[in-house]
């Protein structure tokens, strides 16, 4: 990848991402006057819920040049119910630009991004911004940096390289720095031995960043582009080690975002990995079954600046965009398969609200824009039951807040949402078999958090002489079935809502055996006799096995004035929650422990009025458990 990187800014919830991409884009040229998030007047926050509200909720990818080279740069958001949009940004990214604020320093929301950075080994390079803020406190960070788990942080200055004789004016750094270098590299010694100049450690200093080796600390000012020029002339260096993309191979690229205009076209962005794709050529999407068409290409874009421009071809490295191409949807890989592509796994939705029109007569329409946003953001689920209810999955409430405005805003929809619900899932407590019927199965609990696997006993093939074609109904059908959903069940009458676990919920952390198959005397059955009755064999190896009730448990860390340490310790244990350590930090403690999600909502409503919405409350992380009862 000759000349292009692609980055992205990373943070807590008022980091100043926004501010560092706005001077970015100033700085660059792309943009001749400076717009300011309190402005409601920034490149990247332009929806007018984002204008309004004062933050991020959608990513946004802009591009400028610096130095020889292109970058394009993706301002995701930071409020904790928009994970996903970061997450989907990882698909994209060779760099990862994690703000901290000099004053807030690391929060939780930083601990659960940096967390996913580090499970994909994504390099990273640190900005401590606001500088400029009373109470702003470097060391602090550091050491918060250094608690976060980053061994190899080292501190950059704004306007000079780090040469060795510069290293003699910033002892303290230096020696710190110094000592990083000799983990990695011996040389580093005999270079200053021999008196050699530092441009060979900045190399080193580049190079193992590019391999994540090692973290580049820059400090500054977004607000007043102090310290962004050094953090993009390093970006630049860093660039040169980034690895080299094949451009011969065939073509490779990943779909990281679909995007739905003003116009109400439908933008389709994807990242190349390998390799090149051109207009009016071909090209298959590599997960599709056999039968899905190669894609044509008719009109091709990359990102100019704060607009897309027309191209004629998009090639490893660079971003580019299709418009109006149906049937593809964020995860698919164009072309073929390759190394190069990282698959991220997605943030999973925890809530869930019915949906209704004020007007009924916009049902349909509210179905064709929830379906429209659905493909803008998987994880943004819905579903009709039987008696035709919609409902949504959600992170949040601001969430909840940003889809009812977005369906006021863009498609013209007024509508009510129900209390936000939790979603609940089971697991087997025990082994179970179904049958004697048709198909038989035998469940077996997994460890928690393994998710789901699936085999057959190798006699099924034999007795009851299954084609791959039937093995492969009966695998789909039961793997889906585990999710509740209004399947339509063939056999069974259409339309009947579907719920497989013992108490409705989706079932996790099981293990299904396909143990047999009795064929049935009479024709032979179709693969859509297989796939009917796989749920139904399938539930009641469940129900025969026993489950638990798993919910959403939040991992917390709340921040409030010692005051209010006390008070804020029994609301949560009255919500079920527990406090596992307290950590005094000046006038303030940190409190970290578990709260069920369910609880959530109610807590706040104790624990804002009674810490004077002085109070801070973070999840670090989600994890199911077994539900503690009312
Ligand atoms: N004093 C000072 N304020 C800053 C600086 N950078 C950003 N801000 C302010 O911090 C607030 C948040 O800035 P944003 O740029 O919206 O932060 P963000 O990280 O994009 O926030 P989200 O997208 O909502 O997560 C705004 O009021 C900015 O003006 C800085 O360097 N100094
Ligand atoms: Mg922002």
């Amino acid at each position: 990848m000759a000349n292009t990187l692609n980055i992205g800014i990373v943070a807590h919830i008022d980091a100043g991402k926004t501010t560092l991409t706005e001077h970015i884009l100033f700085e660059s040229g792309v943009i001749r006057t400076k717009g300011r998030v309190d402005h409601a007047s920034t490149v990247t926050d332009d929806l007018a819920i984002e204008r309004r509200r004062g933050i991020t909720i959608k990513e946004k990818t802009v591009s400028f040049n610096w130095g020889s080279i292109k970058i394009n740069l993706l301002d995701t958001p930071g409020h904790a119910d928009f994970l996903c949009e970061v997450v989907r940004a990882f698909h994209v990214l060779d760099i990862a630009v994690l703000v901290i604020s000099a004053k807030e320093s690391v929060q939780p929301q930083t601990v659960a991004i940096y967390n996913l950075l580090k499970k994909i080994g994504l390099p990273v390079v640190i900005f401590i911004n606001k500088l400029d803020r009373a109470g702003a406190d470097v060391e602090r960070v550091r050491k918060d940096i250094a608690a976060l788990g980053i061994k190899h942080a080292m501190m950059r200055f704004a306007g000079e390289s780090l040469s060795v004789e510069h290293w003699s004016n910033n002892a303290g750094y230096a020696e710190d720095n110094l000592l990083t270098l000799l983990e990695f590299d011996d040389d580093i010694i005999a270079g200053f031995e021999s008196g050699e100049s530092g441009h060979m450690v900045d190399d080193i200093i580049y190079k193992f960043t590019a391999e994540n080796k090692i973290v580049p600390v820059f400090i500054g000012v977004a607000l007043q582009g102090i310290g962004v020029k050094d953090l993009l002339d390093e970006l630049v260096r860093i660039q040169r080690h980034v690895r080299i993309l094949p451009q011969d191979a065939p073509a490779s690229a990943i779909i990281y975002k679909i995007n739905f205009n003003e116009r109400r076209e439908r933008k389709i962005y994807f990242r190349m990995y390998a390799g090149t794709i051109r207009v009016r050529e071909k090209y298959g999407v590599a997960q599709k079954p056999d039968d899905f068409p190669e894609i044509q290409i008719k009109t091709l874009e990359t990102v100019s600046g704060a607009k897309l421009a027309a191209a004629d071809h998009v090639s490893a490295g660079e971003i580019g965009v299709l418009t109006n191409v149906d049937d593809l949807r964020v995860g698919d890989i164009i072309g073929v398969r390759c190394d190069g592509i990282r698959t991220v796994d997605a943030v999973k939705p925890i809530f869930s609200a019915d949906v209704f029109p004020v007007k009924r007569m916009d049902k349909q329409r509210l179905l064709d824009a929830l379906a429209e946003m659905n493909l803008e953001d998987g994880q943004l689920d819905f579903t009709i039951d039987d008696k035709s209810q919609i409902t949504i999955k959600l992170f949040g409430e601001i969430q909840k807040e940003f889809i009812r405005t977005q369906l006021q805003d863009k498609y013209g929809i007024e509508t009510e949402f129900s209390n936000t619900r939790t979603i609940f899932k089971e697991t087997p407590v025990g082994t179970g078999r179904s049958g004697p019927g048709f198909l038989e199965f035998t469940v077996e609990p997994l460890p928690r958090g393994t998710g789901v696997s699936y085999e057959y006993n190798r006699g099924v093939g034999i007795t009851g002489g299954l084609t791959k074609q039937m093995h492969a109904a009966v695998q789909e059908s039961a793997l889906a079935s585990l999710i509740p959903s209004a399947l339509i069940v063939a056999d069974r009458g259409e339309g009947v809502p579907f719920r497989p676990g013992a108490q409705g919920w989706e079932v996790v952390d099981i293990r299904v055996i396909f143990d047999a198959c009795n064929m049935p005397g009479g024709p032979r059955p179709s693969a859509g006799a297989f796939r009917g009755e796989a749920p139904w064999a399938l539930k009641q190896a469940i129900q025969n096995a026993g489950t638990q009730v798993l919910e959403p448990i939040y991992y917390y860390q709340i921040v409030v004035h010692a005051d209010f340490c006390g008070k804020t310790v029994s609301e949560i244990e009255n919500h079920r929650g527990n406090v596992v350590s307290i950590e005094d930090s000046g006038a303030y403690v940190k409190l970290s422990g578990k709260l069920p999600a369910r609880m959530y909502q109610e807590f706040l409503r104790e624990f804002q009025p009674l810490t004077k919405n002085m109070g801070s409350f973070d999840t670090i992380r989600v994890e199911y458990e077994p539900y503690s009862g009312e």
